[in-house]
């Protein structure tokens, strides 16, 4: 019998939550950091490498897998997880957010998106029970709802009318996506930064019931004070049993504030993204290793880093083959900025399972106060 997915919160600390996800493919420590591999690879990292930076669980896109090579292509090739050589759980963002940002000639009505391929220009729709059909075709483990995303700032009546067709495509998801064991389906809250909007939003997803819920619709251009401001009371609006994943966040204070307001999974292309522009993040915040003071410098990143790039390679030898456009450089920067995401949310489950997070943060600004050594 496979086993069923489940949640369970084992540690508690103010708001923040430690727990365990349990999947057919493995379980999941929470908070967790979830990686990106938008079209089939974490970029610039093999998969054993991703794991053991301490990853559990990696995130995979519909959009883009859908573009090339085809949903219907790795259904044949024997599902995403074969195709990729990840063996631990996917979950899959459902096309919307990213039809959104990056295609182009979007067509949106009741039955979901038309758009063009920014690949090839060729047409293409989504809909929640098309979005469903491909993300099972994936192998997804954690399958998202098909929703809509406005971007940030937009009108009361818009972000009022993205969220309510949203809460109905939820209903289409949840139907379509019908009873999967060991398979998981998680609502999308939206709602923008207006409360009675986000309780709507939560109430209408409640009612559908779900294995998880996202808090989307955040860090899309309202900064941080506004996106915590949301965060304050947008997860206690959520069934307290279910894991709660803020989609698309972010930075490190970010990711830790979220966790201090009680998210238990998050997502971003930050730590890859920027491990290829040279963008490292320390305890002690960012560093740019293009900047000429590291040319000389022997010593390493981070010396209380276990990475590769930590263990075996000065700043200054980072700096030459970043300078030189070495394929290296994106290899080890990436190593190193994923390793770190993996770092601080361990740091932060050790620390609720012990009672000492308010400690543990205190200690965490006080390093990045201090800046690069
Ligand atoms: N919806 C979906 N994916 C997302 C978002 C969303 O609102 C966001 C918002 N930060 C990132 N990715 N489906
Ligand atoms: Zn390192």
């Amino acid at each position: 019998m496979t086993a069923a997915f489940n949640f369970e919160v084992k540690a508690t600390d103010g708001k923040a939550r430690g727990g365990v996800i349990t999947t057919p493919r493995g379980q999941i420590r929470t908070p967790a950091f979830m990686p990106v591999g938008t079209a089939g690879t974490v970029k610039a990292m093999l998969p054993d490498s991703v794991a053991a930076t301490g990853a559990d669980i990696i995130l995979g896109n519909t959009y883009h897998l859908m573009l090339r090579p085809t949903a219907e292509r790795i259904d044949r090739l024997g599902g995403l997880h074969r195709f990729m050589n990840w063996r631990g759980p996917i979950l899959t963002d459902s096309g919307g957010f990213q039809v959104m940002s990056l295609a182009e000639l979007r067509k949106l009505t009741e039955d979901g998106v038309t758009f063009k391929s920014h690949v090839d220009g060729s047409r293409h729709t989504l809909t929640p029970e098309r979005s469903m059909e491909i993300q099972r075709l994936l192998g997804s483990d954690i399958v998202m709802c098909f929703d809509e995303c406005p971007a940030l700032p937009a009108t009361d009546d818009e972000v009022a009318r993205a969220m309510r067709l949203s809460m109905r495509w939820a209903e289409r998801s949840r139907a379509a996506f019908g009873d999967r064991p060991g398979h998981a389906l998680f609502g999308i809250m939206q709602g923008g930064v207006t409360r009675e909007l986000r309780e709507e939003s939560a109430e209408a997803l409640k009612s559908i019931g779900f294995d998880g819920y996202a808090v989307g619709g955040l860090a899309v251009g309202e900064g941080q004070e506004a996106m915590f401001g949301v965060l304050d009371y947008a997860p206690d609006c959520l069934p307290a049993d279910k894991p709660r994943y803020l989609m698309g966040v972010g930075k490190p204070d970010d990711i830790v504030g979220a966790v201090a307001r009680g998210i238990d999974m998050m997502d971003c292309v930050l730590p890859t993204r920027s491990g290829r522009t040279g963008q490292v993040f320390t305890r002690r915040g960012v560093v740019n290793i293009k900047n000429a003071r590291h040319a000389d410098d022997p010593r390493p990143l981070d010396e209380e880093c276990a990475c590769p790039a930590c263990r075996h390679y000065s700043r200054a030898y980072l700096h030459h083959v970043f300078r030189a456009q070495e394929i290296i450089s994106s290899m080890l920067l990436t190593w190193h900025n994923l390793h770190y995401y993996q770092d601080l949310m361990a740091g932060m489950r050790a620390a609720i399972a012990e009672g000492r997070f308010a400690d543990w943060q205190a200690t965490f600004h006080a390093a990045r106060a201090e800046g690069d050594i």
